[in-house]
């Protein structure tokens, strides 16, 4: 009795899968299967992706465009203020403003600074409207005086010999004076000889000293042939 071997209980995995009645039917083999096939959002997802990667970029483009059209602008700028410019040569002083403000002050080489403006003595004698049309040749005017401090600044580098234009006129002889840059006449700041202005047919306006004393304006001729001071803001860079 001992020799009965009893089998029923040995079971191998073929036969179970082959034989049994009750067991599973048999499966085909798992295929490797990929994240896009597991996944059934997969393709929303990828093209959720690629419209967010689409938006990225038409950002950046958009930002490149922004940035390059400012540049652009800024350079169109520079050449036109550069054209326009007609003064090679600087001579500038630092501003002494606040860190953020700080900035240079300029005047061009030859001319004289004072304040915020730069003033130009031209010795070539001309009438007044050539003058002027020198000054205007060079982005100034002729001499707009607004203060006593101005004009005694100005005298300091002029010639007692000589008489010089300035920006004052009465183009209608009806003594109704005009600056050549439109600043209001004031009554209060001029700094006319004693007996001047003295004849409505001469409606220019010279600065002089004569016989060498004090310096003063002048009503005259605007034919006349005079030497002139230009003047114009300064150069901020
Ligand atoms: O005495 C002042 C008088 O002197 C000259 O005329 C004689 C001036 N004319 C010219 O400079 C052309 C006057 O403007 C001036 O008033
Ligand atoms: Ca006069």
């Amino acid at each position: 009795m001992a020799s009965e071997i009893t089998y029923a209980e040995v079971r191998f995995d073929n036969e179970s899968k082959s034989l049994g009645t009750k067991s599973e039917p048999p499966t085909a083999p798992k295929e490797k299967t990929s994240p896009h096939k597991s996944n059934p959002d997969f393709p929303k997802v990828l093209f959720s992706s690629l419209l967010v990667l689409l938006l990225l970029l038409a950002i950046s483009f958009f930002i490149a465009f922004i940035i390059f059209f400012q540049k652009y602008a800024q350079l169109l700028k520079e050449k036109e203020t550069a054209k326009e410019f007609i003064h090679t040569e600087l001579e500038c002083m630092r501003e002494n403003l606040t860190m953020e403000e700080k900035y240079w002050s300029c005047c061009p080489k030859k001319w004289k600074s004072f304040r915020s403006n730069c003033y130009f003595i031209s010795t070539e004698e001309k009438n007044w409207t050539e003058s002027e049309k020198n000054c205007t040749g060079m982005k100034a005017h002729l001499l707009v005086i607004n203060t006593k401090e101005e004009q005694d600044f100005i005298i300091q580098n002029l010639d007692e010999k000589a008489a010089y234009y300035v920006g004052l006129s009465d183009p209608e002889g009806k003594r109704a004076w005009q600056w050549v840059d439109g600043t209001p006449y004031n009554e209060s700041a001029t700094f006319w000889h004693p007996g001047e202005p003295n004849n409505p047919n001469e409606r220019c306006v010279i600065l002089n000293a004569p016989h060498q004393k004090s310096w003063g304006w002048n009503d005259v001729p605007c034919a006349g042939r005079h030497s002139s001071v230009c003047k114009m803001v300064q150069i901020h860079l």
